[in-house]
């Protein structure tokens, strides 16, 4: 007679998920000058003259603004020499990146 086979088996389940994006956002404050914080967005986030703009005085009107979603450290990376730009400048502006969701 023939024995049941009783070994337990695993299955491994493979999971594959998007990597999560992070959004970076433009602060207002009531120092930074207008034309400074459209030239960091062009230089940093390559807005043209007129998305700059837009972003710029919806953050102005609002109180913040999305720019733009990115790989973590690309958004991380993004934000902090934007940020840093202003500080160089004497400037409080300031980008955010947050996870989305
Ligand atoms: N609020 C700033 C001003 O009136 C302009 C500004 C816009 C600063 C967006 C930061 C972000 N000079």
């Amino acid at each position: 007679m023939s024995n049941p086979d009783t070994r337990l088996r695993t299955r491994t389940k493979i999971k594959v998920e998007r990597p999560r994006l992070y959004k970076v956002i433009l602060v207002n404050d009531d120092y930074t000058p207008r034309e400074f914080v459209v030239k960091v967005l062009k230089a940093e986030f390559r807005l043209s003259e007129d998305q700059a703009q837009r972003v710029m005085l919806t953050a102005h009107r609002l109180g913040s603004c999305l720019i733009a979603v990115f790989p973590r450290d690309v958004a991380e990376t993004k934000a902090a020499r934007a940020t840093d730009a202003g500080r160089q400048a004497g400037y409080p502006l300031q980008f955010i990146a947050e996870p989305e969701e």
